[in-house]
């Protein structure tokens, strides 16, 4: 089992361990949603310099533009195209089949409540030999590389 987690000093960082099986499954950091341009967003924490970029659309939506939950999150996704989210500080056994395994955002000790959601470690357990190439999906020349041997 491998365990990766974010030493980063100071700033609120956050990284990600993504294992990209499939080409196909490359994923981006920001997410165009649509939503009704009724819905309100509200800033957290309130009175913070933060705010929903939203693009007004057709009809009665609007776009927001925000963060694709298969990156913020820990996810699987196996070969048959099943999503499947976990929780933050994910233990997660790679069997080999999956096209894409993603750790969440990561964040230094106490910083990830800055964050919800995110948390502080991933754990992998490698069941089978091979080599396995992973990035981090914030910082896409970070890359790091398991090589389990039988
Ligand atoms: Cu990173």
């Amino acid at each position: 089992m491998l365990v990766w987690d974010n030493p980063t000093m100071g700033a609120a960082e956050p990284h990600t361990i993504t294992f990209m099986f499939d080409n196909s499954t490359f994923a981006g950091v920001v997410s165009s949603l649509s939503v009704s341009n009724t819905t309100e967003f509200t800033a957290i924490p309130p009175g913070s310099n933060n705010e929903a970029l939203l693009i007004p659309g057709e009809g009665c939506t609007n776009t927001l533009i925000g963060i694709n939950a298969r990156t913020y999150s820990p996810v699987t996704i196996d070969s048959q195209d099943k999503v499947q989210f976990m929780n933050p500080n994910a233990n997660y056994s790679i069997a080999g089949d999956e096209i894409y395994v993603n750790s969440g955002w990561i964040l230094p000790e106490g910083l990830e409540k800055q964050f919800p959601g995110t948390g502080n470690t991933f754990m992998a357990t490698f069941e089978k030999p091979g080599t396995y190439d992973y990035l981090c999906i914030l910082h896409p020349w970070m890359v790091g590389s398991v090589k389990v041997v039988g």
